[in-house]
């Protein structure tokens, strides 16, 4: 493999039909909503534990969900809740999760950052910085051996996402080096929204200027998408992704992106100006693929309403619901799905019980 222009090497999409840009907008109203109101509810003290929202950075999610296919896998960090919705994970699901409740995605016993759906191949969801990376090798391990060696499934690619913060653990690095060793179909993908905490990545990255540079050390291509316009990231990584299909192997991609809210719920932000957040804000990706479709005669501002208004109920619903959700049951849950002998017999995971609601089939063990 040979370091690549990002420039050059990814030649344009077709023109994506307006139905799918209305899909994605309204995947990221969703994910915005879902957020806003999640923010809400942890200041009402309805939500506990450590909550990462990923406001700004929607088009990353939904523009690289939408190039793969929905057996692809998908693994990512604790700043998780857009991803698991553009995977088309239920906000019902979802916000049981992020209340603690029974009815959530991990039975309420994960929370915001442990958020986990079998059934739409998406894989966590982790708090440790990079933890995820050696992981979503695993992941690439695996579908490409049952694709060659047990000849099941189709070829498959993993999706990776990691923070700039994660650029830098050891992790990455043994995780980037085998799955170049090995080919495999593993995409490295660096929301680069510039800060880890609060340490901007100039601060903490040698190299920042020039993240291709990573991938290299590695034998990747090195691709760069705009994280701020989902068309852009679809158009990149609908290239990456078929490419690395293909040749089942990896690749190392960089979405310039931001955060508009604190790192967590509890960040005065001392390490930025406003100016600097409201410049972002202004080239916000939702209000500019919304400005595109009503540009081109497939939107208009009442039907912009209307969805705005579909989101807010289907959100409303979701926290109905997860309210009325039971809390988990300290005696009968503890120990359930928790592997306790050391050399098994292991059985598999038992899925997450709805509670009465059932949004899908679930995937066979
Ligand atoms: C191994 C490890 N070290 C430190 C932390 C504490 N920590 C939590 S989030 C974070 C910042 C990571 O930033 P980045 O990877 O850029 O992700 P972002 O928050 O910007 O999405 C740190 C240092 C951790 N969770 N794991
Ligand atoms: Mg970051």
């Amino acid at each position: 493999m040979t370091m690549t222009d990002p420039k050059t090497a990814l030649q344009p999409v077709d023109r994506v039909e307006p139905r799918t840009r209305l899909k994605w907008l309204r995947d990221m109203m969703l994910i915005r909503e879902f957020e806003l109101r999640t923010m809400q509810a942890y200041q009402e003290a309805k939500i506990g534990g450590f909550c990462h929202v990923y406001i700004g950075q929607e088009a990353c999610a939904v523009g690289c969900i939408a190039a793969a296919n929905p057996d692809d896998p998908v693994i990512t960090a604790y700043r998780d809740h857009g991803h698991a919705l553009a995977r088309g994970m239920e906000p019902r699901y979802a916000m049981a999760e992020m209340f603690g409740k029974s009815g959530g995605c991990a039975k309420g016993k994960g929370g915001s950052m442990h958020f986990f759906d079998q059934r739409t191949h998406f894989y966590g969801g982790h708090a440790i910085v990079g933890g995820q990376t050696p992981l979503g090798v695993g992941l690439a391990f695996a579908t490409r051996y049952e694709n060659e060696v047990l000849e099941q499934g189709a070829k498959r690619i993993t999706l990776c996402f990691l923070g700039d913060g994660a650029l830098n653990q050891g992790a990455l690095h043994e995780a980037m080096n085998l799955a170049s060793v090995l080919e495999l179909p593993c995409l490295f993908i660096v929301e680069n929204n510039r800060y880890s905490m609060g340490t901007a990545i100039e601060r903490g990255t040698a190299m920042a200027h020039d993240l291709s540079t990573k991938a290299a050390a590695y034998g990747m291509p090195y691709y760069q998408a705009d994280g701020m316009d989902v068309c852009a990231v679809y158009n990149v990584m609908k290239r990456v992704i078929d490419r690395a299909r293909a040749e089942q192997a990896p690749a190392f991609v960089e979405i310039k992106t931001y955060r508009y809210k604190g790192h967590s719920m509890s960040d005065p932000q001392k390490y930025r100006s406003k100016d600097e957040v409201a410049e972002y804000e202004a080239n916000d990706p939702i209000r500019r693929l919304a400005d595109a479709l009503i540009a081109s005669g497939d939107l208009d501002e009442k039907a912009f309403r209307a969805l705005s208004q579909s989101v807010r109920d289907e959100v409303r619903d979701a926290i109905a619901w997860a309210e009325q959700s039971p809390e988990p049951d300290p005696a009968a849950d503890l120990y359930r799905d928790v592997v306790r002998e050391p050399f098994g017999p292991y059985g598999p995971t038992t899925p997450p019980e709805m509670c009465g609601h059932e949004p899908g089939a679930v995937a066979e063990e």
